[in-house]
């Protein structure tokens, strides 16, 4: 087993290994960009204590799950969608897929180690790799398969298994009469507050009332980046000055969720401090702030992991849910990565719900996660 890595010991096996350098230019400019386009807009809907919400209607409050409820195109047609979002992951790992299983006219352990090689190298991750493997070599004695189309079936059940748990559902669980809080957490740059912006225009538009909370006062700018993003939604923002004490902002935040009822709450969170002791003491404390106003928020502390980032972003899962407990995953930028696999390792290595994929940086571009439709866009024609 792994002898391919063996023969290829240059073969990089995560995507930060492949491209944290690059990623790392890359963030710092559209760091940039974001700051010099975004002025502040402290005159802007969305800014004071008092405003009303433009899209806080009486009639939601009693709305029955699902939570979200986004008009469903044809699902044919929302596939194709994800499929050209994934199309990176679709040329470097399905396409090599097919190539392979093409090429082959038995199953063999020749095939199973390309396999191998081609699952680790999509960031799937070499223990639920083999782990994978391991099952259909038993699955493919256990019903004599022979013939290499057989075995790629089986290969995609399985995919498609690893990212499924009926334990773990990935929809939010927002109940009607309470504000449900989500608290938004992971390192800079991942996609936070873009998140909430997206997360936020699905809960506008199932009817929901919604109140984001600019609990990052640390990185200037932070605040009038999600205030642009409270405008697109003409959704009301709640923020102080920069620097403020993000607990204080919160504190805010969660008076005007619980005194006039909105039904979701979305507070965005520093990504750097001066060290990461700083920011988890921090998080911590902004956890016993919300909970001192409604003792069970927040209701999700949702990590938000970037896909590019490869198995760092599973490392990231570990230390965030030591601190502040995670209970759910959005996984973004799987638009710009050959290395869509990761989604396989995140599930089976943090055993959290997969809620939401990034495929852009635009309003539309995130996907309440569908483990059916994600392999479905993986191998597709
Ligand atoms: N291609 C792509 N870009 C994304 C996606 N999600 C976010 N981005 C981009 O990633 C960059 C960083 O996004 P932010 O939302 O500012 O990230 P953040 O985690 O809030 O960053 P900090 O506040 O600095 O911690 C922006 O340029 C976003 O447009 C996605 O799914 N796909
Ligand atoms: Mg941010």
């Amino acid at each position: 087993m792994l002898g391919w890595l063996k023969r290829k010991k240059q073969i990089p096996v995560t995507g930060q290994e492949n491209n944290s350098g690059q990623q790392a230019a890359t963030m710092a400019q559209r760091r940039e960009d974001l700051d010099a386009g975004h002025p502040d807009t402290a005159d802007t809907p969305g800014n004071t204590l008092s405003q009303t919400p433009a899209s806080h209607a009486a009639d939601t409050a009693g709305s029955e799950e699902p939570a979200i409820n986004t008009p469903k195109a044809e699902s044919s047609s929302i596939i194709k969608r994800l499929a050209e979002r994934l199309s990176r992951t679709r040329e470097s790992f399905t396409s090599r897929i097919d190539e392979l299983f093409l090429g082959k006219k038995i199953i063999d352990a020749e095939l199973f180690d390309e396999l191998e090689e081609i699952l680790v190298t999509a960031d799937i991750g070499i223990a639920t790799t083999q782990e994978l493997l391991e099952q259909a070599r038993r699955q493919v004695k256990r019903d004599a398969l022979s013939k290499p189309g057989e075995l790629k079936e089986v290969i995609k059940k399985q995919l498609k298994s690893a990212i499924t748990s009926p334990d773990r559902p990935s929809g939010l669980p927002v109940q009607p009469g309470s504000p449900f809080v989500i608290m938004v957490v992971g390192v800079n740059g991942v996609g936070k507050t873009t998140t909430i912006g997206k997360i936020a225009k699905k809960f506008v538009d199932s009817g929901r009332s919604v109140l984001l909370i600019a609990a990052d006062t640390f990185r200037a700018a932070a605040t009038s980046q999600l205030k642009i993003w409270g405008e697109r939604n003409n959704i009301r923002v709640i923020s102080q000055h920069d620097g403020a004490d993000p607990s204080a902002v919160v504190f805010d935040g969660m008076a005007v969720a619980v005194s006039k009822g909105y039904d979701v709450v979305l507070v965005d969170t520093a990504g750097r401090l001066h060290t990461k002791a700083n920011l988890m003491e921090e998080l911590k404390k902004i956890k016993r702030v919300m909970a001192k106003q409604l003792p069970e928020a927040p209701h999700e502390v949702l990590l938000v992991i970037d896909a590019t980032t490869g198995q760092n972003g599973i490392s990231q899962a570990i230390q965030f849910n030591e601190a502040v407990g995670v209970s759910g995953i959005a996984l973004t930028k799987l638009d710009g990565t050959a290395k869509g696999g990761i989604i396989v390792n995140i599930s089976s290595e943090l055993k959290l719900p997969i809620r939401f994929i990034g495929v852009g940086e635009q309003i539309d571009d995130l996907r309440e996660f569908d483990a059916q439709e994600y392999i479905d866009a993986l191998f597709e024609p």
